[in-house]
């Protein structure tokens, strides 16, 4: 998968995709991450991107000339996905959808946003990371790439993982634990120790079921609540709750 970015901090994008889970994703060849700098089709002394609102007002926006010419001049991949608050809620369903593609392009803006006329003619899709603003799409622009890029084949470790995780069964993840078996007196539940892998399956979906419940009650809810067998699952090991 190739996936550019166009964005006025190219070091912070790089300093971070070529690290970690993405760095040897791109050197097994699995992605190919390419950084814009949108200063470097800039031709005034100062290399300006932004400039005053029309119409007045706090802030700059970004202006349209070096988005539209370093566009031109990559034709990076489409579509051209702008990262935004006002754009569609990016969660696990959306990077799975990206996930398929063979590439996409991520603009990041800054200021108080880009000319009209780039999401106008340029941009084909506006993605929000969430309801809060940051000071540029930088930051989300990662959250993006990387949720997409663990999606990729050969980029996690075992292709289980991503299947079985938190949100693809629309229930949050069962509790884990590792070595030792008590720490400090505080011991690991006897069900895990048991070596009944049966058991463990059903307690598991137990403590996932219960902390959907009780943290994220809008993900039961639009599985279209809970199922007979779930009520089975929390009786028996006494997780009943109400409602
Ligand atoms: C941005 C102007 C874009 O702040 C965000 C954002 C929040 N959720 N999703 C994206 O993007 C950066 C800042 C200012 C336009």
């Amino acid at each position: 998968m190739r996936i550019d970015v166009v964005t006025i901090f190219p070091d912070i994008i790089a300093g971070y995709t070529d690290a970690s889970i993405l760095g040897r994703a791109q050197r097994a060849d699995a992605l190919d991450i390419n950084v814009h700098d949108l200063r470097s089709v800039t031709l005034d002394p100062h290399q300006s991107v932004d400039d005053s609102p029309f119409g007045g007002g706090a802030g700059m926006v970004l202006k349209p000339e070096p988005i539209f010419d370093i566009i031109d001049a990559v034709k990076p991949p489409r579509p051209l996905l702008y990262l935004s608050p006002t754009g569609r809620r990016f969660d696990q369903a959306y990077a799975g959808e990206l996930s398929m593609l063979d590439g996409f392009t991520l603009l990041c803006g800054r200021y108080e946003g880009v000319d009209e006329r780039v999401r106008t003619e340029l941009v084909d899709d506006e993605i929000s990371i969430g309801d809060y603003v940051l000071a540029g799409g930088e930051l989300a622009a990662l959250v993006v790439i990387e949720a997409v890029a663990r999606l990729l084949p050969g980029v996690l470790g075992n292709a289980a993982s991503s299947e079985d995780e938190s949100f693809s069964d629309g229930l949050l993840e069962y509790p884990q634990y590792t070595r030792p078996a008590d720490f400090r007196g505080l011991p690991v539940p006897s069900v895990l120790l048991s070596g009944n892998h049966g058991l463990v399956e059903r307690w598991r979906r137990a403590q996932s079921l219960l902390r959907t419940i009780t943290h994220r009650p809008d993900l039961i809810a639009a599985k279209g609540g809970l199922t007979d067998p779930d009520r089975a699952l929390l009786a028996e090991f006494e997780l009943e709750h109400d409602a």
